[in-house]
C-alpha cells in the first residue's frame, strides 16, 4: 500500500532528526577537539539550522466555497473528533490562514488587522512585527473553544465606500466585480488582513506550513499572498466542485495564479457525494465521475492523474466516526498518497545533497588541518631522530638551521601582505554590482520607465528589462569570483613551493542557484503584471506595495549571493592565516624541543616518544572524524524509511567510541 501523507511526512522528519543528531555527534567531536576553524564552525551551524527548520508548504487555493477548509479539517484535524476550521455554509475564509508550528511560540491565532494595508508595509515587513498583530491564545484540548477562536478568520466589518477602496476592495473601473453595498451603502470588507495558527499538530510539528486561502478571484486579494506565498509553495492544490465543474471563474483563478507552477499541482474534484442520485447505480455515478476527471484536465490542461475526484466532507466525517470503509469511498487517500509520494523524494533529494556536500567539505577540512599537523610532527620527529649519538656541537649548529629557516619563512609576510590587498579589492569590485544600493537604483530606474508608459502599460516590459539587468550582475560577479579563484590559486602554487604552505584552492561558489532563483521571482512576477489586474498598478499605493515586496524578495536573493561569495572568500584566506599561525608554532616547538635535548641528553629519547604517541592520537582523531561524517552521509544516502525505528538506527555517542578526548592543540603540546 502506498503510505499516507502522514506517514510519509513522518518517515522524513525521522530522518531529518536522526541526520541533525549524527550532525550534532561530529561536530561536537570536531570542536572538542578543536578540528574546525570559526569558518568551517559556521557552516555546519548553517548545515544544522537548515536541518532543524526545514518547511515544507502546501497551499489550498480555489474560488469561494470549493471546500478549501473543509479539506484541510479532513486532513489535518479530523483526530479533534470535530469541523476546526470554518466550512459551513455562509463560514467564509476572508482572509490567507496559515497553519504552523513554531514551538517558541505558544498555541495562538494570530491575526493582523486589514488597516494595516494603509500603510503600504508588506506582509513579509510585518511578520516580524509584533506589535501590529492581534493575539488570541488557543485551547488546542478544547476542540469546541479551538473551533470558535478559529471563526475569527471569518469575520467582516462594513466600511464606508472611500475606506473600502483605499483598502484595496472597491475599484471604480470594474464595478461587476466590486462587492455588493448594504442599505447604507457601506461595504463589507474583511477584519483581517492575514491569520497564524500556531498549532501543535503532528504534522505541523514536522516542519509542514498549510496555507488557506480565501477564493482569490476576489478583489482585493493580497498582493502578497499571489506574488510571494503561493509561488513559494512546495505543493498547490486547487480545489474544483463536482457540483459546478469548471466554471469561468475557477478557470481565471487557474490561469492567473497556478498555471506556471506546473510540477507541484494536484486539482481536487470535490464534493463527488453530490453527484450520488437514488435513481442511478453507483457504476453510473463513478462513470460521470470519471468522465467529470477526463473533462477537467483536458480544460486545465494537466495529466488525468493529477486530478483527484473526492468528497472533503465524507472524508471528514468517516475518520471522526473511524470507519475505514467510509474513508476509502471518500477517495481522499489516494491524495494524500499523491501528496506525499510528490513531495517527499523531491524534499529528500534537496536535503541529501545538502548533508553530503557539508560533510564532504568538512571531512576535506578536517583531514588538511590534521594532515598539516602530522606532517610538521613527522619532520620534527625526523629531525629528532638524526640527533641521536649527535654532539653538542652539532646541535648548536641544528638550532642555527632552525633560527635561519624561521627568518627565511618570515619572509613570506611581505608577499601575504600584498596578497591580502589584492584580494581584498577584488573581492571589494565582486560584491558592489550584488550590494543593496545598487538593487535599489535597479529597481528605480524600472519604476521610471514603468510610470513614463501610459496606465502602466509598459510595466511588463519594463519588468523585464531590469531582471535581465539583474541577471546580468549576477554573472558579472560569478565571473569576477573565477578572477579572484585564477589570481589566488596562480598565488597559492607560488607559496606552497617557496614557503612550504599547503593552501589548497576550492571551486568558487556557482550563482547560478541565485539566477535560478531569479528567474522565479520573474516569472511570477510577470504572470501578476500580465493580469487584468495590473491596471491596479496605476494607483499608487499598489505600485507602492508592489516596489516593496519585489524589493524585499531581490534582496533576499542579492544578499544570500553577496553571502556566499563573501563566505568563500573568508575560508579561502583564513586558510592563509591558519597555515600562517601553525608554522610558526612549528617552528617554535622545533626551537623548543632542540633546547631541551641540550639541556639533558635523555630527553631525547622521551620526546621521540612525546611525538609518536602525539601522531598516533592525531590519526585516531582523523579515523574517528571519518566515521563520524561517513554515518551522517550515509544515513543521507539511504534517505527516509517509513516505520524505522529511530532507536535501532543509533550509533554509538562519540565518547564512547573515542581514542581520547584531547583538544587538537593539546594533543600536540
Ligand atoms: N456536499 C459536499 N459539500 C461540501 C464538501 N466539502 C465542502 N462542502 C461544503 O461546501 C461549502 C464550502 O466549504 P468550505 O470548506 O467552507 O469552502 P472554502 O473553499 O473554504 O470556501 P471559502 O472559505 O468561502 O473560500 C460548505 O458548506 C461545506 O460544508 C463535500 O465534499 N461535499
Ligand atoms: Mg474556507
Amino acid at each position: 500500500m502506498t503510505p499516507t501523507f502522514a506517514v510519509s511526512l513522518d518517515a522524513l522528519s525521522g530522518w531529518r532528526t536522526t541526520l541533525a543528531r549524527r550532525l550534532d555527534e561530529a561536530s561536537r567531536f570536531l570542536a572538542d577537539h578543536e578540528l574546525v576553524d570559526a569558518q568551517a564552525a559556521a557552516q555546519v551551524a548553517a548545515l544544522r539550522e537548515r536541518l532543524g527548520n526545514e518547511k515544507l508548504v502546501v497551499a489550498f487555493v480555489a474560488e469561494f466555497s470549493r471546500g478549501k477548509s473543509e479539506l484541510i479539517n479532513a486532513i489535518f484535524f479530523a483526530d479533534t473528533g470535530r469541523r476546526v476550521l470554518p466550512a459551513t455554509p455562509g463560514r467564509t475564509t476572508m482572509c490567507p490562514v496559515e497553519l504552523a508550528w513554531d514551538a517558541d511560540e505558544p498555541a495562538s491565532l494570530m491575526l493582523l488587522p486589514i488597516e494595516t494595508r494603509l500603510d503600504g508595509l508588506s506582509l513579509g515587513e510585518l511578520r516580524p512585527q509584533r506589535r501590529a498583530w492581534t493575539v488570541r491564545e488557543l485551547q488546542v484540548d478544547d476542540p469546541e473553544k479551538l473551533s470558535q477562536a478559529l471563526q475569527e478568520v471569518t469575520r467582516t466589518r462594513f466600511v464606508s465606500q472611500d475606506q473600502a477602496r483605499a483598502l484595496g476592495f472597491w475599484d471604480d473601473d470594474q464595478p461587476d466585480d466590486n462587492p455588493p453595498l448594504d442599505d447604507a451603502g457601506r461595504v463589507e470588507v474583511p477584519a483581517w488582513r492575514h491569520a497564524l495558527i500556531n498549532y501543535p499538530h503532528p504534522m505541523l510539528k514536522q516542519g509542514l506550513v498549510v496555507l488557506d486561502t480565501p477564493g482569490l478571484n476576489a478583489i482585493g486579494a493580497e498582493p502578497e499572498l499571489t506574488l510571494s506565498l503561493l509561488p513559494t509553495a512546495h505543493a498547490t492544490v486547487f480545489i474544483l466542485g463536482a457540483d459546478t465543474g469548471v466554471t469561468k471563474s475557477d478557470l481565471g483563478v487557474w490561469r492567473d495564479h497556478l498555471s506556471a507552477h506546473a510540477p507541484a499541482r494536484f486539482v481536487v474534484l470535490n464534493k463527488i457525494d453530490a453527484l450520488l442520485d437514488p435513481l442511478a447505480t453507483v457504476e453510473q455515478v463513478d462513470a460521470q465521475i470519471a468522465a467529470q476527471c477526463v473533462e477537467t484536465a483536458r480544460t486545465l490542461g494537466v495529466g488525468l492523474d493529477r486530478v483527484f475526484p473526492l468528497s472533503a466532507r465524507q472524508a471528514l466525517a468517516a475518520r471522526v466516526s473511524g470507519d475505514e470503509r467510509a474513508l476509502r469511498r471518500s477517495r481522499l487517500p489516494a491524495l494524500e498518497a499523491a501528496l506525499g509520494a510528490q513531495l517527499l523524494p523531491q524534499r529528500r533529494q534537496v536535503l541529501e545533497q545538502t548533508v553530503l556536500g557539508g560533510a564532504q567539505q568538512l571531512e576535506t577540512h578536517v583531514a588538511r588541518r590534521l594532515g598539516d599537523s602530522r606532517r610538521q610532527l613527522a619532520e620534527q620527529m625526523l629531525e629528532l631522530r638524526g640527533l641521536r649519538g649527535k654532539s653538542g656541537a652539532k646541535l648548536r649548529l641544528m638550532l642555527q638551521r632552525v633560527d635561519a629557516e624561521t627568518a627565511e619563512f618570515e619572509q613570506c609576510t611581505v608577499r601575504l601582505q600584498a596578497l591580502r590587498v589584492v584580494h581584498s579589492r577584488m573581492l571589494k569590485d565582486a560584491l558592489v554590482g550584488l550590494s543593496s544600493d545598487r538593487l535599489r537604483e535597479e529597481v528605480a530606474q524600472m519604476q521610471t520607465q514603468m510610470n513614463a508608459s501610459l496606465l502602466n502599460l509598459g510595466a511588463k516590459k519594463a519588468f523585464i528589462a531590469m531582471c535581465a539587468r539583474l541577471r546580468k550582475l549576477l554573472d558579472d560577479a560569478q565571473q569576477r569570483s573565477a578572477e579572484i579563484r585564477e589570481m589566488l590559486g596562480a598565488s597559492f602554487i607560488k607559496l606552497n613551493s617557496e614557503f612550504g604552505f599547503s593552501l589548497l584552492m576550492t571551486q568558487a561558489p556557482e550563482l547560478e542557484r541565485f539566477s535560478a532563483e531569479l528567474g522565479l521571482i520573474e516569472s511570477s512576477y510577470v504572470q501578476y503584471l500580465g493580469l487584468t489586474q495590473a491596471l491596479r498598478l496605476s494607483q499608487p499605493r499598489f505600485m507602492e506595495q508592489f516596489r516593496r515586496m519585489l524589493v524585499s524578495k531581490l534582496r533576499v536573493v542579492f544578499e544570500n549571493a553577496s553571502a556566499e561569495l563573501e563566505l568563500w572568500n573568508k575560508a579561502t584566506s583564513s586558510q592563509v592565516d591558519s597555515q600562517l599561525r601553525e608554522r610558526r608554532r612549528n617552528f617554535r616547538r622545533r626551537r623548543e624541543s632542540l633546547e631541551r635535548v641540550q639541556a639533558a641528553a635523555s630527553d631525547l629519547e622521551l620526546r621521540i616518544a612525546e611525538l609518536e604517541a602525539q601522531d598516533e592520537r592525531l590519526h585516531g582523531f582523523l579515523r574517528r572524524s571519518h566515521e563520524l561524517l561517513e554515518a551522517l552521509r550515509e544515513h543521507a544516502r539511504a534517505g527516509p524509511v517509513a516505520g524505522s525505528d529511530l532507536i535501532s538506527l543509533r550509533m554509538p555517542l562519540a565518547d564512547e567510541a573515542e581514542p581520547s578526548h584531547v583538544p587538537l592543540r593539546r594533543a600536540l603540546a
